[in-house]
């Protein structure tokens, strides 16, 4: 491995068009910020930059949709972005945003540096135009029909019922959704990076140099040059963005994600401007080493695009590293922001306040690091009960009080070890290293699954080594034993801090231990002889079925919400003429008798009073009156010449009219006022 002097880490920055949900933060917030705090520990110098994105079409919907500006909308989600970032242990160097001033002249002079140089291609390209709201029209904002399924309502890029990929040529009866014109081809110029000119260069970087790559990643790659590398647009015809800088460019801004990456760079100017500290040393020294953490959807951009941009820049730095994450689902479903299908970060503090560690945890252990994984509740539960508390918070806990109880919290000296002590602590001792090695190596799922172990150990040990027993028969023995678990105490309060900082911290305050850093994990007595412990308070609590089953609960709701919100009425029949609509003769009757029909379980069977004589009625919405006496003095309304049939052995002489609701609920239909019973309805 190279030696780096210093390590900037990046997070994606996430759109602020919505919060971020559990999916962002096992993807890369997670990864990054346990990567960061392990370098801290290290004494390493580290940056570690983030921000939201705040530009692109999204915004400029939501904002639309919502009769706001998207200013609007990127304050309010970058608000809660960051407070809860900050809320989960998050710690970035700088969280800002690319709306910034700094950020804008800083996109915009990259790309006037460019253009000026020539690094850019232009192409003229024919483009939706919307002659009434005078704009070019985004993919997104031009609707029409589907071509494979016949959704009239498919967008330009998409369509959300078949989910097929489209272009706005595609779609048949093309609509401008800003207006509702039909919009019109208007020829336009875009400048392009020509991403084909840097193929060789990314073959020999990546593909040669980067062969330790995650390989999930590095197949992507890999895919994208095989498949040969074309020329992409960096503008767009868009009112929301940085401005081309460029004579004549009016109504035309950078591609998002020409200036989001960009931000990185911004932002660290920002923090170095804040903090007197030179802000290109971060990023044209190549004795920095640069890591972006990201989800798999950015693998191109952070692996061609970005890096292509920086090096026809020139004297930039490129990645060390893109240890990029697959996806996580929630409950066997993909997490949809549009669907409101996720568990979101802001919730979630609030829902479960000083429990950051048990999703800092979940999440970690059940990271998407080679494949795709599934977050759920009950999962949730287990590894909470399972194992934070069951193993972790109880051998903390267990040693901490027999401490307390047998030596008032003061610590006993190690003593003559035996074979199983010196095994224990050889095993102690072999932990850092481990644990350090596999966050080198972006390992994080396997590097938790380590800490773990080291608390398994713990366990053993003391469970192996009875103290409770031995307390009578051999005291001495059992200051041995104690003091080489409070050292395993002592180590996981260390080791732990990259993992769960909340427990590490509460753990260093409560046995009064004062970290340095990792490498005090490296000696085996962290708590010497005669030191003080406080007294001892549960690290992790129960998590009861009543929670879990709130949270399904909630998530269920969300799923009638979404199957009630994709409900829409029945096509209208085929027309009928008034003569024919005439023939049917729909009356008012009053209810004098209603009883279920025995042996039949949907249908009742009505005694109405018709204005003329009783008639008897047969319907079919038993289930959804089950009290069917309360209906008697309650007017329906029917069909007064319908053809009677005999159900279940019962002669109907008519029907009765309900409403059927979007799930399948059916409805009586009465007059809203008292009407003399007989009277017509029409
Ligand atoms: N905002 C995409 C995302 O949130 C994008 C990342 C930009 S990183 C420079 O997934
Ligand atoms: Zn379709």
């Amino acid at each position: 491995m190279k030696q780096h002097k210093r390590t900037l880490v990046t997070c994606a920055l996430p759109y602020a068009n919505g919060p971020v949900h559990i999916g962002h933060l096992a993807g890369a917030y997670i990864p990054g910020d346990i990567y960061v705090r392990y370098l801290r520990l290290r004494g390493e110098d580290v940056v570690f930059i983030c921000g939201s994105d705040e530009h692109g079409v999204p915004i400029t919907i939501k904002a639309r949709a919502q009769g706001v500006s998207p200013q609007d909308i990127v304050d309010k989600y970058h608000r809660i972005m960051k407070d809860a970032f900050t809320g989960l242990g998050i710690n970035f160097d700088i969280y800002s945003r690319t709306t910034s001033a700094i950020h804008d002249s800083n996109a915009s002079a990259f790309f006037r540096k460019l253009y000026d140089e020539g690094k850019f291609i232009t192409k003229e390209s024919e483009q939706y135009y919307d002659d009434e709201a005078k704009t070019f029209l985004a993919d997104r904002y031009i609707m029409g029909t589907c071509p494979k399924c016949g959704n009239p309502s498919a967008y330009g890029d998409q369509c959300e019922k078949c989910g097929s990929t489209l272009s706005p040529e595609e779609l048949l009866e093309p609509k401008s959704a800003l207006s509702g014109a039909v919009p019109r081809k208007v020829k336009t110029t875009h400048w392009y990076l020509p991403l084909d000119r840097y193929e060789p260069w990314l073959r020999d970087w990546i593909l040669e140099q980067h062969k330790e790559w995650k390989t999930n990643v590095y197949g992507q790659v890999k895919s994208w040059l095989d498949g040969g590398l074309q020329p992409r647009a960096v503008t767009r015809d868009l009112d929301w963005g940085v401005p081309v800088p460029i004579e004549g460019a009016d109504g035309k801004v950078l591609y998002v994600w020409f200036d989001a990456p960009i931000g990185y760079i911004s932002n660290t100017k920002e923090l170095c401007e804040q903090r007197g500290d030179d802000w290109e040393k971060w990023w044209k020294d190549p004795e920095t080493k640069l890591v972006h953490f990201i989800g798999k959807d950015n693998i191109v951009f952070h692996c061609i695009i970005f890096p292509c941009m920086l090096k026809a820049y020139g004297g930039y730095i490129v990645p060390e590293n893109v240890p990029a994450n697959e996806f996580l689902n929630l409950e066997n479903d993909k997490i949809s922001t549009s669907r409101n299908w996720a568990i979101w970060l802001h919730e979630y503090l609030e829902e479960f306040p000083g429990k950051q560690d048990v999703l800092r945890y979940v999440l970690t252990a059940n990271a998407p690091e080679t494949k795709d994984n599934n977050f759920t509740w009950k999962d949730y539960q287990d590894r909470n009960n399972n194992e934070l508390l069951a193993i972790f918070g109880n051998f903390v806990n267990r040693t901490l009080v027999l401490t307390h109880k047998y030596y008032e919290g003061v610590v006993p000296a190690l003593g003559e070890l035996n074979d199983t002590d010196k095994a224990a602590i050889a095993e102690m001792n072999a932990y850092p290293e481990k644990i350090g090695h596999l966050i080198e190596s972006y390992k994080f799922r396997e590097g938790l699954a380590e800490l773990m172990n080291l608390a398994r150990l713990g366990n053993k040990y003391l469970t192996d080594n009875e103290p409770w027993k031995q307390i009578k028969t051999d005291p001495e023995r059992v200051k041995t034993v104690m003091a080489v678990s409070l050292q395993i105490v002592a180590h996981l309060a260390v080791l732990s801090e990259p993992f769960l900082p909340f427990s590490a911290k509460k753990l260093q305050q409560m046995i009064g231990l004062e970290v340095k850093g990792w490498n005090d994990a490296e000696s085996t007595v962290l708590l010497p002889e005669g030191h003080v412990i406080g007294q001892p308070e549960l690290l992790f609590e129960k998590v009861d079925d009543s929670v879990v089953e709130a949270q399904l609960k909630k998530l269920d709701d969300i799923k009638k919400a979404n199957e009630l919100n994709a409900w829409k009425p029945a096509e209208v029949k085929p027309v009928v003429s008034f003569d024919d609509y005439m023939k049917v003769d729909v009356r008012v009757g009053t209810v004098l008798e209603c009883q279920k029909v025995p042996k039949a379980d949907k249908l009742l069977q009505f005694l109405i009073d018709d204005g003329v004589k009783q008639r008897t009625i047969v319907s079919g919405i038993a289930k959804y009156y089950t009290e069917p006496e309360k209906l008697v003095g309650k007017q329906v309304c029917f069909v007064a010449n319908f053809e009677p049939r005999k159900l279940k052995g019962v002669v109907s002489e008519g029907m009765i009219l309900s409403a059927e609701d979007k799930d399948g609920r059916l409805v009586l239909l009465t007059p809203s006022d008292l009407v003399t019973a007989g009277c017509s309805v029409g």
